[in-house]
């Protein structure tokens, strides 16, 4: 009662401000996107009028990453902070329905794909759980690129998202950071040094609420913008012995402007290394001062904090809190490392070989000078382990160096230094130790873990789906959200003739829903009673998208031949980006649309087979998918996606997997049964084995007709409108290398899609399948996983 006088109260001051601001006489003339700005500023109002908690004698969790994909707030928080009813019927009072206003707010898409959603998850957890922690990112003036299609070609522009009007961010001028960068070094006793560097950016600090689910809990996320430092001395920068490089001047605020499109591969551009320090010294220095101020010692900061570092783009972080302990607070090279070496643990979030950052050395000296320096010795020192460990054996050390062959390594400086290293899925962090690392893990055998990745059920199911969510309340009467195995009690609703009726519904609705902005976007109408395949995830040759678009003309050219073949309908669903300089996947995405295009207007093929790619995939383009799937494509390649995180969210949302045994595949498979998941493919062994015979993809593109059919499809007719070397780039890849063992598995997964064609046709034994899939999903929450990331990793 308290609470809803209070947060009325607080709207009602700003829709006043607002009347006035948006010179109207009364509320009942906003617009609906006025009306979000005062949802927005009212909301942030009340998350912070939540008191500061007091200081918990825990360690503090600082997760720095490049990427924070938080998705839309104002809903999520209004629901977190308990306000959701009362600023419904709030708006309701004016006659607006509220998710319509919430539709008004355009995503933050300060994140390429699953790494920065899984940062933007556990930071929910994490506050949920009331475990103390900072979110440290960066302030991107232009997120992900927005993608249209022109002619079924990837066009890419500028995810203008307004930082600057942004309601849920607040400037914190308190918390500015000045970050050097070039410039020289002079010994000052032992391991102390001056650096001198030639230019310095300001850092200004922008906090977002993270606030917990209904517990009284709000902490920030943190994201620094660069700017040009205001006490910049331009009469030192033109002293020529204090030049960054050869007369060349740097534009700080440039350095925050955009968000690197790159996902699983590195760039390697100065820009970006700049990024990175950027981040990691303004990062370093926040939770220094904080730690101080709370009245801790210097060397208790291990005990009171830990730093998470979200794959390797943070790693800078380690020699720069190094530095700092060093120069600015006299300690010893030993003091310092036992600190560093206790602080920091690193995630690892693949094994792809073109996606671990190595860093040229002439760049890196040149940047950070004193960095270099700190590395080399680390370098040094640890070369002495090996050593003891190996003997003198120089392909092992070439192996383990930090620094080797005018590089530094990224992962390898991580390993050295962190007391936990960790991947995302077991069969992950299997292979972390056997493949990546083994000579590590004889070193540190105790330094590697494995934490399965998770999500957040608040966003993705309670938010994404809120009628299955009703249903689960009225089922549970508990709030299953705060504890996902809760979901376990709905297994024995299985059979119960009022819950299926009502899953069954709920999922029919999600599709009607679905189809509505299929028939919006792209002006297809959809048979809502088809199998709903979606394969949403960047574009990537090892997530093997041309494997489904393969099946996809397979399954064209049979019912061209056969048109009363047996067939379930089917629409297949794709979303999401290629990076833009990645021209393959670019081409992926142009031949899915133009096969689109011809089977969409066949008319022998509606309400059979249709495709359906839709532009722009974000966050909420996934919270309007996810429900309405029926089937959720996991197809990479053995061995290569670390975890995958959709693949959680399409199952807790009652889709059934087609998929290999990848990443978390192979714990869902564990979780919901083998009868209630479509597995296929080669596994890691069976690819090893392939790989080792000797792989000759041209032999499986003569020798199976279908596939070669398929393939052919390509080079013919209205797909390529008469251009055969339109898709050469990809045709190219599949039968001369096909790196990812597309034409090997085709067969298998032509016939996982025939099993499921006809698993569909008994709808209860499907129903069934998806209620345990729903059931069985609990241990994927990210709340499991951050619990993990407790015992495992930080309260250690
Ligand atoms: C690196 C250097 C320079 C520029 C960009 C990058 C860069 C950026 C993003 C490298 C990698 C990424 C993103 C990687 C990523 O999203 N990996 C995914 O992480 C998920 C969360 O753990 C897993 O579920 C996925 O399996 C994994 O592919």
């Amino acid at each position: 009662m308290l609470q809803n006088q209070f947060s009325q109260a607080s709207f009602d001051i700003v829709v006043q401000k607002y009347c006035r601001y948006f010179d109207v006489d009364s509320a009942e003339q906003f617009s609906l996107s006025q009306w979000y700005q005062v949802l927005a500023e009212g909301s942030l109002a009340l998350a912070y009028a939540i008191p500061a908690q007091k200081k918990a004698d825990t360690r503090h969790v600082n997760y720095l990453s490049m990427e924070f994909l938080i998705g839309r707030l104002t809903g999520n928080n209004l629901m977190n902070l308990g306000y959701y009813q009362q600023a419904k019927a709030y708006l309701a009072n004016y006659g607006v329905e509220i998710v319509d206003v919430l539709e008004q707010e355009r995503d933050p898409a300060l994140g390429n794909g699953g790494l920065g959603r899984l940062a933007a998850c556990f930071l929910d957890s994490m506050a949920s759980l009331g475990q103390p922690a900072t979110g440290y990112g960066l302030h991107y003036q232009y997120g992900l690129f927005k993608q249209a299609f022109e002619n079924g070609v990837q066009k890419e522009s500028a995810d203008f998202w307004g930082r600057n009007d942004y309601p849920w961010q607040s400037h914190n001028p308190a918390k500015t950071q000045l970050v050097g960068f070039g410039g020289k070094i002079q010994p000052i006793k032992d391991d102390k040094y001056e650096w001198q560097p030639a230019l310095t950016i300001q850092g200004k600090a922008y906090d977002l609420p993270v606030v917990g689910y209904q517990n009284n809990v709000v902490q920030p996320l943190r994201l620094w913008q660069a700017d040009n430092d205001q006490t910049f001395s331009f009469e030192k920068f033109n002293d020529g012995k204090f030049l960054l490089a050869d007369k060349e001047i740097v534009n700080a605020a440039a350095l925050t402007q955009v968000l690197y499109p790159n996902d699983n591969h590195k760039a390697g551009q100065k820009l970006r290394l700049m990024q990175q320090y950027f981040h990691c010294a303004c990062s370093v220095a926040d939770i220094l001062a904080r730690h101080l101020a709370q009245g801790h010692r210097l060397q208790d900061f291990a005990k009171y904090q830990v730093i998470q570092l979200n794959d390797t783009h943070p790693t800078l972080a380690i020699p720069e809190l190094m530095r700092v302990l060093l120069d600015d607070y006299d300690l010893s090279w030993d003091q310092a490392w036992e600190i560093c070496s206790n602080t920091f643990a690193y995630t690892n979030h693949t094994l792809l070989p073109e996606a671990l950052e190595q860093w040229d050395q002439r760049l890196f000296k040149q940047l950070l000078p004193r960095h270099f320096q700190i590395v080399d010795k680390i370098n040094r020192l640890f070369q002495q382990k090996v050593r003891s460990e190996f003997g003198k054996n120089p392909q092992i050390w070439e192996k383990l160096a930090i620094l080797f062959d005018y590089r530094v390594r990224m992962a390898n400086l991580c390993v050295v230094t962190c007391f936990k290293v960790n991947g995302v899925a077991q069969i992950h962090s299997d292979l972390l130790v056997t493949d990546l690392f083994p000579e590590y893990h004889k070193i540190f055998p105790t330094k590697f873990c494995n934490v399965t990745n998770g999500i957040t059920p608040r966003r993705w199911i309670r938010q994404a789906n809120p009628k299955l969510s009703d249903l689960l309340d009225r089922t549970l009467q508990t709030d299953w959200t705060k504890n996902l195995e809760q979901l376990q009690g709905v297994e024995k609703y299985v059979e119960d003739y009022g819950f299926r009726t009502e899953y069954r519904q709920i999922k029919q609705h999600n599709k009607a829903i679905l189809s509505a902005e299929i028939k919006q976007t792209l002006g297809l109408s959809v048979n809502e009673d088809a199998i709903f395949d979606v394969q949403i995830k960047r574009f990537h040759e090892y997530k093997r998208q041309h494997l489904n678009l393969l099946n996809i003309i397979a399954t064209y050219q049979q019912l061209k031949d056969n048109p009363n073949m047996p067939f379930t309908p089917r629409l297949f669903v794709f979303s999401g980006k290629a990076a833009p300089g990645y021209y393959l996947a670019k081409n992926i995405i142009h031949a899915i649309n133009n096969v689109a295009q011809v089977i969409n207007h066949d008319k022998h093929m509606k309400d059979k087979l249709q495709v359906a790619f839709l532009p722009d995939y974000r966050v909420s383009l996934a919270e309007k998918i996810i429900p309405a799937a029926d089937v959720s494509e996991q197809i990479s390649m053995a061995g290569k996606e670390a975890s995958g995180t959709g693949n959680m969210k399409l199952a807790l949302n009652g889709a059934l997997t087609l998929g290999t045994l990848d990443g978390a595949n192979v714990e869902i498979a564990q979780m919901v049964g083998a009868e209630n998941i479509f597995l296929f493919g080669h596994t890691v062994e069976s690819v090893r084995e392939l790989l080792t015979q000797g792989y000759d993809p041209k032999a499986y593109y003569q020798q199976n007709p279908v596939l070669k059919s398929a393939v052919d499809f390509l080079t013919k007719g209205a797909v390529c409108q008469g251009n055969k070397a339109m898709f050469k780039l990809m045709i190219d890849s599949l039968i001369e290398r096909d790196p990812f063992l597309v034409l090997a598995d085709f067969d298998s997964y032509m016939v996982a899609q025939q099993r499921i064609g006809q698993a569909y046709l008994d709808r209860e034994a499907w129903l069934h399948s998806c209620i345990l899939n729903t059931a069985r999903l609990g241990m994927f929450s990210s709340d499991r996983s951050i619990r993990d990331y407790q015992q495992r990793i930080w309260l250690k």
